[in-house]
């Protein structure tokens, strides 16, 4: 009789102890949750983390009794009690999912699911989430899912094992199985915990930062410019399905090396000409923005960008031309080389020519389309230079120029395969109609874009089949820095069809026809799209 009730007893311990552990695997699930969470806002969606979210959404909600409450009693503390009350209860529910999932499988991932669910709901009904704000608490929850699942399988594993070892079987093999599978399941939940912790604590303060350089954004005031770009009548065609003449902020396309956006404070910020200068030149963005600003167009273009690809768009600038900068400072003769330097490493070679020409409006921007660089276009000064790929002039985040030569410096892409210098092959794109979207026979408009930065596009053409090529209509051009829209009009039969384009620039050279992949110096070819037209 003694030895069931010592038994029994024994029985009962042991279930406190699986309980700990299962509570353990649970915070270190949550923990993996928050974490992947954090560091998936951070490419994404930055407005993204669950735990402040959820923090906003319970601000909102508090009845405002409880709200001053709150406000009397700790004061300006108030926004930490209610974040480490939040923390509190995530530790604890946690603590709860890991110990379900332990004894009553899968109540674990239920509640850790609903966790997702609610943190989703508090981040994608906040004012100005982005599109994307869904994915980091979806990743998050899938990750806390796949970690609770993998520990408790580990643990369960563990306390199988040790009940054999209990039970009369040989004893060696199920003491070793004990041993394997304790070791098993400490080393997974440790090993994720720490992970988590370096993850999610290095990804909120990155967070942390970029939301505060956001702020200092917000707040900046940039002077009027002297000048403003004058848009001409029938710069826009009315065609279904073409890209805008003005590419918004939000759909500017994005090229960096860097994994995260770098934040630069305005106020701390400093433009450094330096290298082969009679005088090394120092600015601050109040000294930039102070010598007076004008408004430039000009479409930038990608070096990757595919024959009919998406890496070009077109932006109202405002910024102070490199020339007068680079002017102060005094080029010394023998440099031909420009190395811009930005805040992330990353390096250009800009021809030192191109960036003291007087009919280049090569440029330091400041301003997009109206407001302040945003943050992931290089807030908050980059460069911009008609004519050139963006990986050879447009650096942003920039913070230092030096004159130099192209035989003494090398900038970040060209040892990785891609020419010192490159200037843009002028191109044409066909945005409507698709291949894949058939359209209806009867007259359908074919429309797109073309650029030849400096240059200027003087015609469009457009060839059906094996037809001759005709004559597209052109949209009225903002300048020859910026891309034009055309348009033709077809009679389209039923079938399938080829579409062509090509353009010709104002020299009266015709886009090549080879073609060539992006490196080492840009795509070239004609585009050609499969055209389904229904009857
Ligand atoms: N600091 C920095 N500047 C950069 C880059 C970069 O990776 N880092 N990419 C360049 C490339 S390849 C292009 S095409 C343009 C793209 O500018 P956008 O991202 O504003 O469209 O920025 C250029 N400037
Ligand atoms: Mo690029």
């Amino acid at each position: 009789m003694a030895k069931s009730t010592a038994s029994a007893n024994e029985a009962k311990t042991r279930r406190w102890v699986w309980g700990l552990w299962s509570a353990l695997a649970g915070v270190v699930s949550a923990a993996a949750f928050l974490a992947v969470a954090e560091l998936i806002a951070l490419l994404v969606a930055r407005e993204s983390s669950p735990i402040l979210a959820v923090g906003a959404f319970v601000i909102d909600i508090v009845p405002q009794p409880l709200k001053e409450f709150a406000i009397a009693t700790f004061g300006s503390a108030d926004k930490i009690v209610l974040l480490g009350s939040l923390a509190l209860a995530v530790v604890i529910a946690a603590a709860i999912a890991g110990i379900l999932q332990f004894f009553v499988r899968p109540f674990g991932v239920i509640v850790i699911a609903l966790a997702g669910v609610i943190s989703t709901a508090a981040i994608i009904t906040r004012t100005g989430a982005s599109p994307l704000a869904f994915v980091p608490p979806v990743v998050g929850t899938l990750v806390g899912v796949l970690v609770l699942v993998f520990l408790i399988t580990r643990l369960r594993r563990w306390a199988g094992a040790a009940d054999a070892a209990d039970a009369d079987t040989p004893a060696a093999p199920a003491a070793e199985q004990r041993g394997l599978g304790r070791r098993s399941f400490l080393v997974a939940t440790g090993g994720v915990g720490i992970a988590a912790v370096i993850v999610g604590v290095g990804a909120r303060l990155l967070n942390a930062t970029s939301a505060s350089v956001d702020a200092l954004r917000r707040e900046l005031r940039i002077p009027e410019p002297r000048s403003t770009v004058t848009i001409p009548d029938g710069a826009e065609l009315e065609v279904e399905g073409i890209s805008p003449l003005i590419t918004p902020n939000a759909d500017f396309y994005r090229v960096d090396t860097a994994l995260t956006v770098p934040s630069v404070d305005p106020t701390t910020w400093r433009l450094v000409i330096d290298g082969m200068v009679d005088q090394r030149v120092e600015l601050s963005f109040d000294d930039l923005v102070g010598m007076g600003l004008d408004e430039y167009a000009v479409t930038l273009t990608c070096v990757s960008n595919e024959v009919g690809g998406g890496l070009v768009g077109n932006a109202i600038w405002q910024g102070v031309p490199i020339r007068d900068i680079l002017r102060m400072a005094g080029p010394q003769s023998g440099a031909d080389m420009v190395l811009s330097k930005s805040v992330d490493g990353y390096t250009a070679s800009t021809p030192l020519e191109a960036l003291t020409d007087d009919a280049r409006d090569a440029i330091f921007a400041v301003k997009m389309n109206g407001e302040p660089l945003p943050l992931e276009h290089g807030f908050p000064v980059r460069m911009v230079v008609p004519g050139l790929y963006g990986y050879v002039s447009a650096t942003k985040w920039v913070t230092e120029l030096k004159v130099t030569t192209f035989e003494a410096d090398e900038a970040y892409w060209t040892p990785r395969g891609y020419a010192a210098e490159a200037p843009i092959k002028f191109s044409s794109r066909i945005d409507t109609p698709r291949t894949g979207t058939p359209v209806a026979a009867g007259t359908v408009a074919i429309a797109g874009m073309a650029w030849a930065q400096t240059v200027g596009i003087e015609r469009v053409e457009v060839r059906i089949d094996d037809g001759d090529w005709q004559a597209a209509t052109l949209s009225t051009p903002i300048n020859a820095d910026t891309w034009v829209q055309w348009m033709l009009e077809w009679q389209a039969e039923a079938g399938t069809h080829y579409v062509e384009v090509r353009a010709v620039n104002k020299n009266g050279d015709t886009q090549i026809e080879e073609r060539a992949p992006i490196a080492p110096d840009g795509s070239s070819g004609w585009q050609r799209v499969l055209v389904t037209v229904s009857a």
